[in-house]
């Protein structure tokens, strides 16, 4: 039986990380087979229902109100408009709709508004994700209470590289988010991104942080900067190929159980690369045309990609 672990020590994730690759995607696929049907892959799809005018710097958003990025600010999207778009990705085969607003934290007023959304989309059969920022106690209960199935909130990087990438807020207030979701009974979904000009050794951190969670997060995005004009990261140099794939493997190594996602950055990974991914333990995507402010492969080239690989979306093919 696969033992989870909460005592990850950082030498012993770098070991990981130094293995040979093909003895470090073997190690992670053999660990993903224990665990998991290895042809499944589960699909999400993304709707921003609040965009732009965000208050906090992170150095990699569209966002972000003290970047110009050209993008139009919206205010909250009318609930009509949200579920008529979690019907089309439910009529494309999503499983989970995940609704994401541009906020540093929701007002308790706001919040009401939303709640309507997360109820609407759960009666339609799919699962319900929300990341909203930041959140208190009550808030989690109250997003409990409404029935919501998942919070999004990554880690975004390690705990010593954070304030190169965010300075208005701290990684200890990611983490008190965290712990007030899990205090709740939301399954967690948090991870990072790559190429926010991070070291191996971050990636090792951020993995260690988020595998050494009182509970390991159900699903764990892992992203690949999708570079944005009139960011400060928007020439920053991505990861190669193989240190993306080597952070998917340990990921999957050191979080057996959790469903890891190959998140945004796919429209810039070939066949291969991706393929890869799902052989070194990556068992979810984004599907649909959008991610929140940026473009995702259209459906039809991820059903040929699916029909290529052997890959289900829905787990009752087999
Ligand atoms: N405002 C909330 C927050 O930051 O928690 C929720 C929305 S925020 C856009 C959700 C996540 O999207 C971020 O934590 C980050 O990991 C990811 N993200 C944002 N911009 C990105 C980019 N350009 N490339 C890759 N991931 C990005
Ligand atoms: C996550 O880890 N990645 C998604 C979702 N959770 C909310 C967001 C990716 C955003 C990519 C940039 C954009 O579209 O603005
Ligand atoms: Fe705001 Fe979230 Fe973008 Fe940071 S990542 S600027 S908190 S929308």
């Amino acid at each position: 039986m696969t033992q989870l672990r909460n005592d990850w020590q950082l030498d012993e994730i770098q070991a990981l990380f130094d293995m040979p690759f093909n003895d470090l995607l073997f190690k992670a696929h053999t660990i993903h087979r224990e665990n998991f049907d290895p042809n499944y892959v589960q699909v999400s799809s993304l709707l921003n229902i609040k965009t732009g005018a965000c208050p906090e710097d992170c150095s990699y958003c569209s966002q972000s109100s003290k970047y110009d990025t050209g993008l139009e600010r919206e205010k909250l999207m009318e609930i009509d408009t949200v579920l008529e778009q979690a019907k089309t990705a439910k009529d494309q085969g999503a499983t989970r709709f995940c609704m994401g607003a541009a906020w540093r934290n929701p007002t308790d007023k706001s919040l009401d508004k939303v709640i309507p959304m997360i109820q609407g989309v759960k009666a339609m059969g799919m699962e319900t994700c929300v990341t909203l920022g930041m959140l208190t106690q009550d808030q989690a209960f109250t997003l409990k209470e409404a029935g919501l199935d998942y919070y999004n909130h990554n880690l975004d990087t390690s705990e010593e590289n954070y304030s190169n990438v965010i300075t208005t807020r701290n990684f200890q207030d990611r983490l008190d988010t965290l712990e007030s979701v899990q205090n709740a009974d939301i399954h967690v979904c948090s991870g990072g991104i790559l190429g926010l000009g991070e070291e191996q050794s971050d990636r090792a951190s951020m993995l260690r942080s988020l595998a050494n969670l009182d509970k390991h997060p159900d699903s764990v995005p892992i992203n690949l900067l999708v570079p944005i004009p009139g960011t400060p990261f928007e020439k920053i140099e991505p990861p190669t190929e193989s240190e993306f794939v080597r952070t998917i493997a340990v990921a999957r190594i050191m979080m057996p159980k959790s469903v890891v996602r190959l998140s945004a950055g796919r429209t810039d990974m070939g066949e291969a690369m991706q393929a890869l991914c799902f052989f070194a333990g990556a068992n979810s995507i984004f599907y649909g045309e959008q991610l929140l402010t940026t473009d995702n492969p259209d459906t039809g080239s991820d059903k040929a990609l699916f029909e290529t690989l052997g890959l289900n979306m829905s787990q009752s093919n087999h």
